[in-house]
């Protein structure tokens, strides 16, 4: 078994959950922020038979999009600070994690 942390745009998170749901997978959805951007994201919790993980996998890259989004300005920055600070970022997809389960109880 794995240990699925996905984390995923909030405006897809209610499709993700949505399709996650219809296919079987049990998920936990984690209200998050982003530490770049500082934008809530969802993160989700998903137990995985090792054989269903690439099925889970596609779910996700299926219903995640790309997103280009401004960086907020900090007007405490000085400019020469400003000159390698990007203007907008690329968001997303989604940023998976895949860690093995030692063990998987529900008592
Ligand atoms: P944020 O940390 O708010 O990052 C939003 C986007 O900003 C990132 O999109 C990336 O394009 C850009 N970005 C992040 N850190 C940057 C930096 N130090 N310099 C320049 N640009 C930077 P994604 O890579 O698609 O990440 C979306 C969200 O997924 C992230 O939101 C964060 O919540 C999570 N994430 C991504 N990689 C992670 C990692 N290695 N560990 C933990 N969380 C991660």
């Amino acid at each position: 078994m794995k240990l699925m942390l996905a984390i995923v745009n909030n405006d897809d998170a209610h499709t993700v959950n949505s399709a996650l749901n219809k296919s079987g997978f049990s998920a936990t959805k984690i209200a998050s922020t982003g530490g770049f951007l500082m934008n809530g994201n969802s993160t989700f919790i998903i137990g995985v038979k090792d054989e269903d993980v690439e099925v889970a996998i596609e779910i996700i890259r299926k219903y995640s999009k790309k997103r280009v989004q401004p960086v907020p300005v900090d007007m405490s920055y000085n400019i020469a600070a400003l000159g390698s600070y990007p203007v907008e970022v690329t968001v997303g997809g989604a940023t998976i994690f895949l860690l093995n389960v030692e063990r998987y109880e529900r008592v």
